[in-house]
């Protein structure tokens, strides 16, 4: 990183609706992987030329104490980290006046407001002056995650895999989608974690990033839920079950489901170290045409179908994304830093500009493999209007099936030295297996 700082800004508390009331504290991810303290009003930084480490915090006052209870020094708290040198916030401005400071994207505005008064800067300048080299070590290091990283990832996947299976179990008709969203939230805090980000808990899954709980599930819906839960030590947890409101699948529901199945366990198969994954979402890709085919909703050959992009009348978004302290790993630092590089970049078409990882996999990478089918009304109308796709896709069976919804499989892999890991305890994926969760459940 040659010469000057490298600067980590630690999150503070975020305020709801007035200064005092918070949101639930998350520390930044990147700080907490390299100084390890989960707690607001830090900032730290190594120094490139000195070779120093500091952490820069105030402790609490007698005042706050009161509040509070007694609490940790910083110096204390940096100790256990390793960091012998801190110093209080109000010499940050003093140490890094007239020294080149590399920083890391900013997503917090609080930290815009004060990094420009810093170093008496424009809010647009600070927003545009990221360091691209140390983005890219940054992104290097968290990518490959240590031993100690992987056990936290199982952990947070074992826990998220005991969350869908409470649901698959607890699910029935009547019920209202919140009062299982409710459930998510519950399996993870009384495990005293925190979800890794907000659920989807929906009977519309081919709404992609459904945020509404108000509806109530009934017999021919199928539920689909997107949750995880974060580990003791902030990894995240990622995945996504789609089951029946009744004990079984329509035949349609089943035929579809077994389809995505197909092509999740192909992706599983193919994955190693060396393989772009977005090959493997174009293999996916070609696996659901195939399936559509036999179901009669596309036609045509599968691999023409596939390469003028038919398949995203049912498959919009991507195959996956990296995984660890992040749900979305990295994200602020930027996909093209965190799932392309330099040599692959990411393409804008639809479906493929939705694929946040493309690059070469390698051992140590955490990622997310979840492919699905959506149906969605709008799509069919705009694309059939347009006249794109008359020659694979079968649009008068598929608008008599445009209520059908969505199914997702999504399950997390750590990438080995010649394959892949599932995370977490192995939880039911085949139609078969999560039919006799739900018939024991209504039973
Ligand atoms: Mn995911």
């Amino acid at each position: 990183m040659g010469t000057g700082v490298l600067l980590f800004l630690g999150n503070k508390e975020s305020s709801i609706n007035f200064k005092d009331n918070w949101y639930p504290y998350r520390q930044d991810s990147t700080f907490l992987y390299y100084f390890g303290l989960n707690l607001p009003g830090l900032h730290a930084l190594i120094d490139l030329d000195s070779g120093k480490e500091i952490i820069f915090g105030d402790d609490l006052t007698l005042d706050e104490i009161v509040w509070t209870g007694p609490q940790p020094t910083i110096a204390e708290m940096s100790a256990k980290v390793g960091i012998k040198d801190t110093y209080t916030l109000d010499k940050m401005t003093a140490y890094l006046s007239h020294r080149e400071v590399h920083y890391l994207p900013v997503y917090r505005p609080e930290h815009t407001v004060f990094m420009a008064s810093l170093f008496n800067r424009s809010y647009a300048e600070i927003d545009l002056g990221y360091s691209l080299s140390f983005i890219k070590e940054v992104a290097a290091q968290r990518a490959v995650k240590s031993p100690e990283e992987l056990s936290s990832l199982h952990e947070a996947a074992s826990i998220t895999s005991q969350i869908h299976l409470t649901l698959m179990q607890q699910a029935k008709a009547g019920m209202k989608e919140y009062e299982l969203a409710s459930r998510v939230r519950q399996v993870a805090h009384e495990q005293n974690v925190n979800i890794s980000f907000q659920p989807i808990v929906t009977i519309e899954g081919q709404i992609l990033h459904n945020h509404y709980y108000g509806n109530t599930l009934s017999g021919g819906d199928m539920l689909l839920c997107d949750a995880g839960a974060e580990s003791s030590q902030l990894y995240a947890g990622d995945m996504t079950r789609t089951f029946p409101v009744d004990s079984t699948f329509s035949s349609l529901q089943k035929e579809l489901y077994d389809v995505v199945h197909r092509s999740h366990l192909a992706a599983i198969a193919a994955m190693k170290p060396g393989i772009k994954f977005l090959d493997l979402h174009l293999l996916v890709c070609r696996i659901l045409v195939e399936g559509l085919i036999e179901v009669g909703l596309m036609k045509g050959q599968p691999e023409e179908a596939v390469a003028a992009g038919a398949h995203t009348m049912f498959f919009q978004c991507g195959l996956g994304h990296m995984m660890g302290l992040d749900v979305h790993d990295m994200e602020n630092l930027g996909e093209a830093h965190v799932g392309y590089n330099d040599q692959l970049k990411k393409s804008d078409a639809f479906g493929l500009k939705s694929l946040r990882l493309g690059k070469e996999l390698a051992s140590g990478y955490v990622v997310t493999v979840e492919p699905g089918i959506y149906i969605i009304p709008e799509l069919i109308k705009k694309l059939k209007a347009s006249g794109d796709y008359n020659d694979f896709i079968n649009y008068s069976l598929l608008e008599k099936h445009a209520d059908f919804g969505g199914i997702r499989i999504e399950d997390d892999f750590a990438i080995t030295p010649d394959g892949a890991q599932l995370l977490g305890r192995p939880l039911a994926s085949t139609s078969d297996d999560i039919e006799s969760i739900r018939k024991a459940a209504l039973s």
